[in-house]
């Protein structure tokens, strides 16, 4: 992991040409705004530089991007990656890419690591943020970029209203609208207009809302049916979880979406520092809502199997041991509300700065998992871990992914050579 300055990413971009930019799966106003910041700047200076063309770019944000994309045919001296946590976040375009990443500019805790170089802040509310330091090192701040890096500072702050628009946020903005352009018209276009389509389907929402808890829990229910009754896009339906948090008393939105493989989403949305339980526990009611929670934790994991011989394809590779856990009933049982409460709870303790940073960096880490573990998320979330320890100092840090494997790997059909890595691991480390 190589670790930069935004002094060092100023130095780094003054230094080579011919730049090409890259942004994320289903981009926001933060990529693309970074994107277009960084790729003027770099222009100003006299660099060749291009944002590579991203088809999710929705039309709310080609604009700041024209004339400044190209195609998979550019051939780039050196690669820079805006606001992009993983590489699970490459469109598919940006494939080529995976492992020629020169510079990743990024804010996200999740970062991979996936860079050459990375240069990372994530405690800043925007990658924007970032960009905007970088960038006045060497150029003007045009109306242009200005523009640009407003829409991705306040993209990523909800228009500095969510709990991450702090002081920092708003003086970056302050300092971009300085150079001139007029935020009222992006404001109005990016905060204070809706689709007629999203009015629609938040028509729906209401109408089909259940109260619980004395109205401080609400839950949605988001059907393709709806989706598909109002022909609403992506962009209609852009963060619509947070749709039922504007409700005065709620603390808890539920949102459960109908996804267009047959699946259930849900989004709990919570109070910022308080996470209620009942949120979770209100899942508990009706039948069907319970048939939900199970789809969404087993059928979902088992579908990447597919053709499958049983439910429980994801858990390995040996039949008999799948067929052994199918007939056991301390593993098939369903789990209450009660058990996701607590299992969110924990989850959300772990990964929290809180969490992290009462872990021991002394203490020698093993992380080991198949690749096709979907509870892992086939690795990426096992990755995404090994950043969360490398980011917090673990000096003794190792990481392991099993081609083909799934779930349990100590019962996967490799567990001899599974028993003996783990064997070896500790006799070097006791
Ligand atoms: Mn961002």
């Amino acid at each position: 992991m190589n670790t930069i300055t935004t002094v060092q990413a100023a130095e780094f971009l003054q230094a080579h040409d011919n730049y090409l930019i890259l942004t994320h799966v289903r981009p926001d106003g933060d990529t693309v705004g970074c994107a277009a910041g960084l790729c003027r700047a770099l222009r100003q200076t006299g660099k060749t530089a291009y944002i590579l063309e991203n088809p999710e770019v929705t039309e709310l944000f080609t604009g700041y991007i024209k004339g400044l994309t190209i195609g998979a045919d550019y051939t780039p001296e050196t690669v820079v990656s805006v606001d992009i946590a993983a590489r699970s976040l490459f469109p598919a375009p940006a494939k080529p890419y995976l492992d020629w990443v020169d510079l990743a500019i990024d804010h996200h805790p999740s970062q991979e690591f996936f860079a050459k170089a990375t240069c990372l802040d994530s405690k800043r509310a925007a990658c924007g943020q970032l960009v905007l330091e970088i960038v006045k090192q060497f150029a003007d701040i045009t109306p242009e970029i200005g523009e640009a890096l407003y829409v991705a500072v306040s993209t990523d702050c909800g228009c500095f209203q969510y709990s991450n628009a702090d002081a920092a946020a708003h003086r970056a903005a302050a300092e971009l609208m300085d150079s001139g352009f007029d935020p009222y018209p992006i404001n109005r276009r990016h905060f204070r207009t809706k689709t007629f389509k999203r009015l629609r389907l938040e028509g729906m929402l209401t109408t089909g809302m259940e109260l619980r808890d004395s109205g401080v829990t609400a839950l949605v229910f988001l059907t393709r049916a709806m989706v598909e009754s109002v022909g609403a896009g992506e962009r209609d339906m852009d963060d619509i979880s947070a749709f039922v948090g504007q409700i005065e008393g709620v603390k808890n939105g539920v949102t459960l979406k109908e996804t267009e493989d047959g699946h259930v989403k849900i989004s709990l949305r919570t109070a910022p520092g308080d996470l209620n339980a009942s949120a979770v526990c209100a899942l508990r009611g009706p039948e069907a809502v319970s048939a939900l929670v199970d789809n969404l934790s087993l059928g979902a994991y088992n579908k990447q199997f597919a053709p499958n011989r049983t439910t429980a394809d994801w858990i390995c590779r040996d039949e008999a041991v799948v067929d052994a856990y199918l007939k056991d009933p301390f593993c098939t049982f369903k789990p209450t509300a009660g058990m996701f409460r607590d299992m969110m709870e924990g989850l959300q303790y772990i990964s929290s700065e809180e969490g992290l940073a009462n872990m021991d960096p002394r203490t020698p880490v093993y992380l080991f998992s198949g690749d096709q573990d979907p509870v892992g998320a086939n690795g990426a979330g096992v990755r995404t871990v090994y950043g969360f320890f490398q980011a917090h100092g673990t000096r003794d840090l190792t990481m392991k992914l099993y081609p083909g494997g799934r779930h349990e790997m100590l019962n996967e059909i490799n567990k001899g050579e599974v028993y003996a890595d783990v064997l070896a691991w500790l006799e070097k480390h006791i």
